[in-house]
């Protein structure tokens, strides 16, 4: 009898396995993350390549947060775009890239079943450097059942997502998604062109030693986040402190070594930045369902990320998220040393 010699899965296969979770999904939903991942392959090929071909630099553009856009963010921007247009499943797309929604001219945005909200290209400022760089997308069911999705459509509960992800482009390139079953991880054989299982069921630990944050902005921190970071810094072996300090400047890579490791990505109010500065439903939202999915937390330091009523596609929100025991151990130091007044209040007129 022949036996096969190989355990590998791919990405698609995996995909096609796992589509009895969503018994009405009617194989849109598998369709959806086999148009990203193909875009996923397109962009990875670019910013692999960005050292070597003149696409590095401004591409003379601004985004809507007055942003430089680089030449990579643009092209990422239209590679995922162009692969959910054709795709004929998703209605619309909310872009960091884009001040409004976009909808498709064509049949999707009046037949798709599903909206994406997504952050392209994050931490493209890290380009030019040859450092990790990401994407981050959502998945709901749209809530518009007639003509063209609209924008209450994309402002749903983190809850509600029925799938999140990230891709990031490092070392090795790497897929992580979940649909609200767990959180599989799956690495870029570049050799082959496919994503392939390297990572099944991935758990964060419930505690670790490592802790992300701008410390450069520790003087514009609230108060307790100043007594945490002190405190991670403490000189206590019995609490395996000091901790260490780890930050890329890059969240899907800060997160995703944390996810692996054991760790607290945060990004909390600032002096500078009141609400603070990382966006709700393309990169905290995402990223909380993962946490979650994963046995971690997500917090904007008062309300899990999850539960959050977005007002704006593109709204901020204050950010602790990772290894559950960590989070709550910043939650306490937070609620303790903080003026309530810190509090992030989200109104529709002054959300960004
Ligand atoms: P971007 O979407 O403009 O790239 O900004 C988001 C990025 C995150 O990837 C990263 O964690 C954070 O901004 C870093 O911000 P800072 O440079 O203020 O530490
Ligand atoms: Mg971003």
């Amino acid at each position: 009898m022949y036996r096969p010699s190989r355990n590998l899965v791919t990405l698609g296969e995996f995909i096609i396995e796992r589509q009895a979770d969503f018994p009405y999904a009617k194989g849109e939903l598998s369709s959806l993350l086999s148009d990203i991942s193909i875009a996923a392959k397109i962009v990875n090929r670019e910013v692999n390549k960005a050292g070597l071909v003149n696409i590095l630099g401004e591409a003379g553009t601004d985004n809507i947060q007055g942003e430089s856009q680089k030449k990579l963010d643009v092209f990422a921007n239209e590679q995922f775009l162009a692969a959910l247009a054709s795709g004929g499943e998703c209605a619309g797309v909310a872009s960091e890239e884009n001040d409004d929604i976009i909808l498709f001219d064509n049949h999707s945005t009046v037949n798709g079943k599903y909206v994406v909200c997504m952050d392209p290209l994050d931490g493209s400022s890290n380009i030019d450097v040859n450092v990790s760089v990401g994407t981050i997308f959502s998945i709901y069911r749209r809530k518009t059942k007639n003509g063209p999705a609209t924008v209450e459509d994309f402002l749903q509960h983190g809850s509600d997502q029925v799938a999140a992800g990230y891709i990031v482009y490092g070392s090795s390139t790497m897929l992580v998604y979940t649909t609200g079953n767990g959180v599989n991880g799956f690495t870029l054989d570049p050799s082959i062109g496919e994503f392939c299982l390297s990572h099944p069921e991935m758990r964060i630990p419930k505690k670790g030693n490592i802790y992300s944050v701008n410390q450069g902005n520790f003087i514009h921190f609230p108060e307790g986040i100043k007594k945490y970071i002190k405190n991670c810094q403490a000189d206590d072996k019995a609490n395996n402190k000091p901790y260490t300090l780890r930050y890329i400047g890059s969240l899907v890579s800060d997160f995703h070594r944390n996810l692996i490791k054991g760790g607290i990505y945060i990004y909390p109010t600032t002096l500078n930045s009141p609400k603070g500065k990382l966006r709700l439903i393309y990169e905290a939202n995402p990223m909380a369902m993962i946490a979650e999915q994963a046995g971690g937390k997500a917090t904007d330091g008062y309300k899990d990320i999850l539960e959050i009523k977005p007002l704006d596609i593109h709204q901020r929100v204050p950010l602790y998220v990772g290894s559950e025991s960590m989070v709550n151990e910043s939650m306490k130091f937070l609620h303790e040393f903080s003026d309530e007044n810190m509090q992030p209040q989200y109104n529709a007129k002054s959300v960004n």
